[in-house]
């Protein structure tokens, strides 16, 4: 059976490398999902990458994730902080999910350090550059793993 994943990118986040390279490094998005797309390969999982300026885009690609991915990968950028929407959406449809950030949203301004779908996702990586994404793959894969276990 071969697992399924769906690696969500948020608002700006197809600006990735062309501004403010001190926060959020230097790699283009493009770079960002070649090595996402490798990293999948390499472990034997299939990956859809999407990216939307749109809080509605966003919750319409996660309903349409139900009973196609066995999990989400999502960096959900500024909708983190304000969108309840996008928690409502991660609760109704129950797919697992990990929450990945480049910088440390805990270091930085105080409403960043408020996120509003933590405690519906499995877990959060936040601070690793664009490994974020690598290591909230390699959670999601872990985490399926686990499940199928027993
Ligand atoms: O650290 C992260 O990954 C964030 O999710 C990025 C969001 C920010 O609102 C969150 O607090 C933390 C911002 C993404 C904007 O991306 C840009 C990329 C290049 C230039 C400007 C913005």
């Amino acid at each position: 059976m071969r697992r399924k994943i769906l690696v969500i990118h948020g608002p700006n986040l197809n600006l990735l490398g062309l501004r403010e390279p001190e926060q959020y490094g230097t790699l283009t998005l493009e770079e960002v999902n070649r090595r996402i797309e490798s990293f999948a390969r390499e472990k034997g999982v299939e990956v859809e990458i999407f990216q939307t300026n749109h809080e509605g885009e966003m919750v319409e690609r996660i309903h349409g994730a139900m009973g196609i991915f066995d999990a989400i990968v999502i960096n959900p950028a500024a909708f983190t902080h304000t969108s309840v929407a996008l928690r409502d959406a991660l609760l109704a449809t129950a797919i697992p999910a990990v929450e990945v950030h480049i910088s440390n949203i805990h270091k930085r301004e105080p409403f960043r350090r408020r996120s509003l779908i933590s405690d519906v996702v499995v877990g959060q990586v936040s601070g690793f550059g664009p490994d974020s994404y690598i290591l909230g793959l390699m959670a999601a894969i872990l985490m399926m793993e686990r499940r199928d276990e027993g």
